[in-house]
């Protein structure tokens, strides 16, 4: 697929569907999870689903106004972290989960531009689960210019300057009930 000022490689079929159905289950299981509360024009919100945070010791992250310090990699983390650091040549020391329970959960539009992820950051992101469909529209843009289904046992690969010129989110839709699971391992360079 080829989107201007961006770099995106989609691997729809990348873990084998019994894997894909063993780690989604494991990491649903063993993630001790959390509902952070953002303020959103001066009132208190819980973001709309559930997030962990994992990664070498020194790789604190602020995401949805927080810092948030690592949790200690677990064996199954650690192993899906080779094999994606394997697959996207890339080298990563933090993994952010995100549990979308249903439909009903979301991520709105952001770029994964934090400073500490330094400038043109390659991200691998690893969905399990419901597929759900993920939009792209340029940075002081409007109109989705592409849309992806992710689905489970697929590896999304963003590097470049993607994070630099488009957005991206997780739209609600009454469309899917069953639960999502997304992984996306980063870089800090300069922990937070
Ligand atoms: O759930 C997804 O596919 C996207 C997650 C995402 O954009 C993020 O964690 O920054
Ligand atoms: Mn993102």
């Amino acid at each position: 697929m080829h989107l201007a000022d961006a770099d995106l490689t989609y691997l729809p079929a990348w873990l084998a569907p019994e894997r894909a159905d063993a780690w989604l289950a494991a990491l649903i299981e063993q993630t001790p999870w959390s509902q952070p509360r953002v303020r959103v024009f001066g009132r208190e919100h819980p973001v709309p689903r559930l997030v962990a945070w994992y990664g070498d010791p020194q790789a604190g992250y602020r995401y949805s106004g927080q810092t948030h310090q690592p949790l200690a990699w677990t064996p199954l983390l650690a192993q899906i972290r080779r094999a994606v650091e394997r697959e996207s040549g890339g080298s990563f020391n933090g993994v952010l989960l995100n549990l979308y329970r249903s439909g009903e959960d979301a991520m709105g539009w952001h770029s994964d531009d934090e400073a500490e992820l330094g400038a043109n950051p390659l991200i691998a992101s690893l969905s399990l689960g419901a597929p759900r469909r993920f939009d792209l529209r340029r940075k002081g843009g409007q109109r989705i210019e592409h849309s992806l289904l992710l689905e489970h046992g697929s590896l999304l690969v963003m590097a470049g300057a993607t994070q630099h010129h488009w957005q991206h989110q997780v739209a609600r839709t009454r469309k899917v009930d069953a639960p999502r699971l997304n992984l996306t391992f980063r870089l800090i360079r300069t922990p937070a």
